[in-house]
């Protein structure tokens, strides 16, 4: 019996000033994301889009940030809805921007401590997003959820995160846009960083089966966080930031075909569609067709190789 999957709404915008990733949960709903799960064989419960809690003003020190308190609202509802949907099932965090990862990882890793399990985290993404709320230049929070993850000092005005992931329990994939405050930071830490230079020379399947290896051997949860922008923009156009130079639809799938024949993977982000920056849907249903690989689809049904 397959795990049920467990879809949670997250449509925040407040994570960087473009508007319109408000409406990304809507986009994927209409895109057939619940009916693909079905035909894979998986029991649906879509919880619907969740509320942001009323949470006591915060302040931060960094006169750039700007809409603190809405982030900081989002991710006390969402990391509370990401731990009791851990409970039940798979949980699929449709985004909104990517701010929306310092409640999911946070709910998700509050369970893995609860278990007792280790929580690893694969951040497919041309950002590194590791700045903190003092070293953002833009503002935007959504370029910060990993170095909250990671358990870097300048969250004062976030809840502690319940169980900052070892260095060697991260790695980012796709990477090709860095900000010199994160470079100095990530320099100086054991964090995969597999960069797109990385995955130009080796293809991405060593660099991701090294990663997977060391999940499995640890026996850990495995949280997936796939940006819209770690995709070319040429095959993904609807996100606020792109970058050249990004995965092929084949590369991607790939990715996602690993990621489902090791079983490692425990719950998901979609985040950053912008689905009025898109063409006719096509980024949107290109982010299914990604989940539908993650979660079994496959052109053949033959016994695959393990990766792990
Ligand atoms: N590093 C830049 C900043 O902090 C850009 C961050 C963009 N982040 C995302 N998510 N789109 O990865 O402003
Ligand atoms: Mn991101
Ligand atoms: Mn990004
Ligand atoms: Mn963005």
């Amino acid at each position: 019996m397959s795990k049920t999957c467990i879809l949670i709404g997250a449509p925040i915008d407040d994570g960087q000033k473009r508007p319109g990733c408000l409406m990304g949960p809507a986009a994927y709903r209409v895109a057939g994301l619940a009916s693909m799960l079905g035909e894979l064989g998986y029991p649906v419960e879509d919880r619907g889009d969740v509320a942001p809690h009323a949470v006591e003003p915060g302040n931060c020190a960094n006169p750039a940030v700007h809409s603190l308190d809405a982030v900081r609202a989002w991710s006390a509802s969402l990391a509370e809805a990401g731990k009791a949907a851990m409970q039940d099932g798979f949980p699929i965090f449709l985004g909104g921007d990517h701010s929306l990862s310092l409640g999911s990882v946070a709910g998700v890793t509050s369970h893995a401590m609860e278990i007792g399990r280790p929580q690893f985290l694969l951040w497919l993404d041309a950002h590194t997003d590791f700045h903190t709320p003092m070293t953002t230049q833009s503002g935007n929070l959504h370029g910060t959820p990993v170095a909250y993850i990671a358990g870097r000092d300048g969250f004062d005005a976030f809840p502690p995160f319940p169980a900052p992931l070892p260095a060697e329990n991260i790695c980012l994939f796709g990477i090709r846009s860095v900000d010199s405050q994160e470079h100095a930071a990530l320099i100086e830490r054991d964090i995969a960083i597999k960069d797109m230079r990385v995955l130009d020379e080796h293809g991405i399947v060593a660099p991701l089966r090294g990663f997977l290896d060391r999940v499995k051997a640890a026996g850990g949860m495995l949280h997936v966080s796939l940006d819209v922008d770690f995709l070319d923009p040429t095959i993904a156009p609807a996100v606020g930031t792109t970058v050249p130079g990004g995965a092929t639809f084949r590369e991607a799938h790939l990715v996602m075909e690993m990621l489902h024949e090791t079983g490692l993977v425990t719950s998901l982000d979609l985040v950053e569609l912008n689905p009025f920056l898109d063409e006719r849907g096509r980024t949107a249903r290109l982010m299914v067709d990604l989940t539908a690989s993650l979660m079994g689809r496959k052109v053949f049904d033959r016994p695959t190789r393990s990766y792990a």
